[in-house]
């Protein structure tokens, strides 16, 4: 669906601005049925799946990640590892998730940079982004878009280091449906540099590219709108990229979408499902989630002190 061209285009505008413009990934047809699997598993209770690593419950979900528009927009846009032979192609997934915003539940996503939170370690390349596929219509404002600061991917000294972010969100108020987990929020003093919020409608099947770098957040959904606003991230790294030590352990797991796993990189290579929900895409899904847990819950972190130095850097 988009040509050598198109996926240059792409990679420019994702190095100058930390993220790309809207582009067409999979087929509307597809999002449509996507889109159903979706609102299925969530009448019957399972949604639970369709967060984190929903690449290891359905099958669907794992051909969404090896979709070839997907793969090669992704491939385009990461930095290759620097350490690495030029011929490494690896490409992982560690995540994919299905957002559901429903009109008028007030639920939004804070102003925040992905890596921050992660307990991962890279080369300093650009190493990790997401491929956000839209799999509803989201027209305008009022139907809950994604925005972007656009140049924020450089940080403060222009390195790519990171914003200070509050870990936990001190202000978060009583039924505030913030969807991060910690509530996590860049302040609007450390965004003086980068004034501007790229709002970006989408129709189903189309996609954008944001470093894990970027500051980005999500709009609530007016309550007049006609559906529900489902997109899916999906994380996609190079080798560059490590599991930090935490708890003594350097673990955590990915899909391998191309290339290979090396040894001694503290990744374990996910398996892939053979059928929806089946005992072993169950129990991979949960194997992954306990480590998860553990890494998304450690409050002891390095990141925090690299946030608090880029900060002090600045004053
Ligand atoms: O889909 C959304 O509303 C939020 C997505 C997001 O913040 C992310 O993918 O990091």
């Amino acid at each position: 669906m988009v040509g050598g061209a198109e996926l240059a285009e792409l990679a420019k505008q994702y190095a100058q601005l930390g993220h790309t413009k809207v582009f067409p990934a999979i087929p509307p047809a597809q999002a449509a049925v996507l889109r159903q699997r979706v609102v299925a598993e969530q009448r019957r209770g399972g949604g639970g799946y369709l967060m984190g690593t929903a690449h290891l419950a359905y099958e669907w979900a794992d051909a969404l990640i090896r979709s070839p528009t997907v793969v090669a927009a992704a491939e385009a846009c990461l930095e290759k590892p620097q350490a690495e032979q030029a011929e490494d192609n690896t490409l992982l997934v560690r995540e994919t998730t299905f957002w559901t915003k429903e009109p008028g539940s007030g639920a939004f996503v804070s102003k925040h940079q992905d890596v921050s939170f992660w307990g991962l370690e890279h080369d300093g390349s650009d190493a990790l982004l997401t491929v956000w596929v839209a799999l509803s219509d989201i027209a305008d404002e009022a139907a809950g878009p994604l925005c972007f600061w656009s140049g924020s991917h450089r940080g403060p000294a222009g390195d790519g280091s990171l914003l200070f972010a509050e870990r936990e969100n001190p202000h978060k108020a009583a039924g505030d449906r913030n969807m991060l987990g910690r509530a996590q929020n860049i302040d609007d003093a450390s965004l003086a540099p980068y004034p501007t919020a790229i709002v970006a409608p989408m129709a189903a099947g189309e996609a954008v590219i944001f470093s894990g770098r970027l500051v980005h957040s999500s709009l609530p959904i007016a309550e007049g709108e006609p559906s529900a606003r489902i997109g899916c991230s999906i994380r996609y790294m190079t080798s560059a990229v490590r599991p930090r030590v935490i708890q003594n352990q350097r673990l955590d797991y990915a899909a391998v979408v191309k290339g290979r796993l090396r040894p001694g990189t503290g990744f374990v290579a996910s398996a892939p499902p053979q059928a929806d929900l089946d005992a072993d895409a169950v129990a991979e899904f949960e194997r992954v989630g306990e480590r998860r847990g553990v890494v998304m819950s450690d409050r002891s972190e390095g990141v925090l002190a690299r946030l608090q130095s880029s900060r002090a850097a600045r004053l």
